[in-house]
């Protein structure tokens, strides 16, 4: 029998990254693997990625909306590590055999000006340290079979992040109400879903106030010139070569991605 650890974890989930091969959830296996040590798993993964040469530019949110929460299952909101490898530049393709089986979602990304360190951080006082707002989009990519997971498998696969994209268009945050920030979600050029910025937690300076508090338990800070991806709006669609999905939005603008 295999003995579960926090290492042997991390290198079967970076194998089923490798290898494009998805597998079962790692609670199937390790039951008693709480969310405190998945997320030392997923601390475990970005060292491993670090020390691979990756860097780390950001942090995402996941879960943070109702449509997401609703979709997979779990009701609680969840932080994870981006790294320069996931970042796909606006107008580049998606390379769908790169992947197992991706999903791709909308969201408002955040660039921060100044350090943000919680607990105790309020919406209003995360705000204040954004520097720009954008557009993007999320391409998700569980390694786990059918995107089944329970909250510590997906925790600890670093929330099934796989790529992002974010627009070309930067905002100031003062210039927009983003709880009113609306989004279209088109596939092929139908619209598939619609949200506007509060179905990220009422607001995404709430979700970025959450994933300041929730990462200072942990002793992280959120650093300036960092990415915070908030969450999608939406559900995921699932892409395959061909697919061309766009999140457009108010004032944020049009992020289009073509898979290939
Ligand atoms: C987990 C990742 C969730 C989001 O924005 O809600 C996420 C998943 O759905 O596989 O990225
Ligand atoms: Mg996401």
């Amino acid at each position: 029998m295999t003995e579960w650890t926090v290492e042997h974890a991390a290198t079967v989930l970076l194998d089923a990254e490798r290898h494009r091969a998805d597998r079962g959830p790692v609670t199937d296996e390790w039951p008693s693997l709480d969310l405190e040590t998945a997320y030392a798993v997923q601390q475990e993964l970005v060292r491993r990625k670090t020390a691979d040469g990756e860097t780390v530019v950001g942090v995402k949110l996941g879960l943070t909306s109702r449509a997401k929460q609703q979709r997979m299952n779990i009701d609680s909101p969840l932080t994870a590590w981006l790294t320069d490898r996931m970042a796909l530049p606006v107008g580049a393709p998606l390379d769908v055999s790169t992947l197992i089986h991706p999903r791709v979602e909308p969201e408002i990304v955040f660039v921060l000006g100044q350090r943000l360190s919680g607990p105790g951080v309020t919406a209003a006082k995360a705000m204040a340290a954004v520097s720009h707002v954008y557009a993007g989009l999320e391409v998700i990519d569980s390694r786990y079979n059918d995107f089944r997971f329970t909250l510590p498998d997906v925790v600890a696969d670093n929330a099934s992040s796989a790529r992002f994209v974010v627009g070309g268009t930067a905002r100031r945050p003062e210039e927009l109400d983003l709880g009113l920030e609306a989004c279209l979600f088109t596939v092929d050029g139908t619209v598939v879903a619609t949200a506007t910025g509060a179905a990220v937690q009422g607001h995404p300076g709430e979700a970025l106030a959450l994933a300041a508090n929730t990462l200072a338990r942990r002793g992280v800070a959120l650093e300036p010139g960092w990415l915070v991806l908030t969450g999608g709006l939406t559900d995921a669609v699932t892409v395959r070569p061909g697919t061309r999905v766009a999140a457009e939005f108010t004032h944020l603008g049009e992020v289009p991605l073509s898979c290939v």
